[in-house]
């Protein structure tokens, strides 16, 4: 794609949430694991300078000067086509990151190819500014951990792009684990590797994407927010995190009505992720099916984020005899899970399929994951 041979090829996971929704940026718990579905960036030195960045995404390459980074973000964003603010914009947060200067570190090319299903709350976005992250922290030396590649991702996705999202998802494409999930405090970003044991248990996690993403998820999401620390400045805390299930009587005298269930959401999902926590290790996934399917209920009657479609795909696997189901990711459309057992995977996605058809909408796109590795040099 650049017309040269690059010096390396490195990639990054989309991720799976598998509870936990909308409680990262309320400081709580989530419980995501890398999928199989990842970015491939190769990269190639250049003398010049400059940044060139072209993807699977757009046929038109886009190339800056490194240090016209610094005036384009965040004011100027809008001069560059969307899908190139997510790896400059990783670019010019990792130098900052690193406190390095433009002039310190060389040109590069960057080639983007990825198989992570876009629009489907799979986290695509995530997985390019990992695998540029990693991909440019080794080109330039810039010795930078984990933790900071993944919080260079977000601010990326933060002032970049605009989009006003948590860590969660840098985070998992990150550290994902292969057959765990990765239970991360959004406070401390400390983490803890949550075995998921799913193909042990003869059990199949299911995506079924409903390729319905609604135009109006950034702004629903960014209203989101805005309710959330509403809530967390009525009830005087910093954040969500620090109200109990216990505080709810109280924080319902103090709200309007919608603000209260949104609150509600936030709380007793921190609860759930903490439960299916303990109950993956003590009991394992066999009995989390119902934490997964509250989840569900929560996000579409408290936090109001799901849709027709993820509501319909999410009953007709419960009715065909999932485990547990659940929309995931940040709401508005995309993709919903469904926990089930080996031999009833077929009988689920052909019953989701034939409601879809029936109700005259596009055919789902249903596959099975497994959790997968985190990002890295290929
Ligand atoms: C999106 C965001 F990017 C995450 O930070 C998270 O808030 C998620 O929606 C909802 O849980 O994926």
């Amino acid at each position: 794609m650049t017309g040269h041979e690059p010096d390396g090829s490195w990639s990054a996971p989309g991720r799976v949430n598998l509870i936990g929704e909308h409680t990262d940026y309320n400081e709580g718990y989530v419980l995501p694991f890398a999928i199989p579905h990842r970015t491939h960036v190769a990269l190639g030195g250049r003398a010049d300078g400059r940044i060139r960045v072209v993807s699977t995404f757009d046929e038109v390459p886009v190339e800056v000067p490194l240090d016209a980074l610094e005036a384009l973000f965040p004011d100027a964003r809008d001069e560059v086509p969307e899908w190139s603010r997510y790896p400059l914009g990783v670019a010019w947060a990792l130098l900052h990151a690193a406190g390095r200067a433009t002039d310190a570190v060389t040109g590069v090319d960057i080639a983007i190819a990825s198989d992570v299903p876009v629009g489907a709350g799979l986290s695509s976005s995530a997985a390019i500014e990992s695998a540029t992250a990693y991909a440019l922290n080794d080109t330039w030396a810039l010795e930078l951990e984990p933790v900071a590649l993944a919080r260079s991702g977000q601010r990326a996705e933060n002032e970049a792009v605009g989009a006003p999202t948590g860590i969660m998802d840098q985070m998992a494409s990150v550290l994902g684990r292969e057959d765990a999930a990765i239970f991360l405090d959004c406070r401390t970003l400390e983490t803890d590797v949550v075995d998921l044991g799913f193909t042990a248990n003869g059990l199949e996690l299911l995506v079924i994407d409903t390729r319905v993403s609604h135009a109006h998820s950034t702004g629903g999401y960014r209203e989101r927010r805005a309710s959330c620390e509403r809530g967390a400045q009525l009830m005087g805390v910093p954040a969500l995190r620090d109200v109990q299930l216990t505080d709810l009587p109280a924080a319902e005298a103090r709200m309007d009505e919608v603000t209260f269930r949104r609150v509600r959401h936030i709380v007793t999902e921190n609860q759930r992720v903490l439960d299916t926590v303990r109950t993956l290790r003590e009991q394992g996934p066999r009995a989390i099916g119902d934490l997964l399917t509250a989840s569900h209920a929560s996000m579409r009657d408290d936090f109001e984020i799901s849709t027709p479609e993820l509501d319909t795909a999410v009953d007709t696997a419960l009715a065909a005899g999932a485990l547990g189901a659940r929309m995931t990711g940040g709401g508005f459309g995309g993709a919903a899970i469904a926990l089930v057992e080996d031999e009833l995977r077929d009988a689920v996605a052909d019953a989701v399929r034939t409601v879809f058809t029936a109700a005259g909408r596009a055919t789902p796109h249903i596959f099975t994951v497994r959790a997968g590795s985190g990002a890295g040099r290929d």
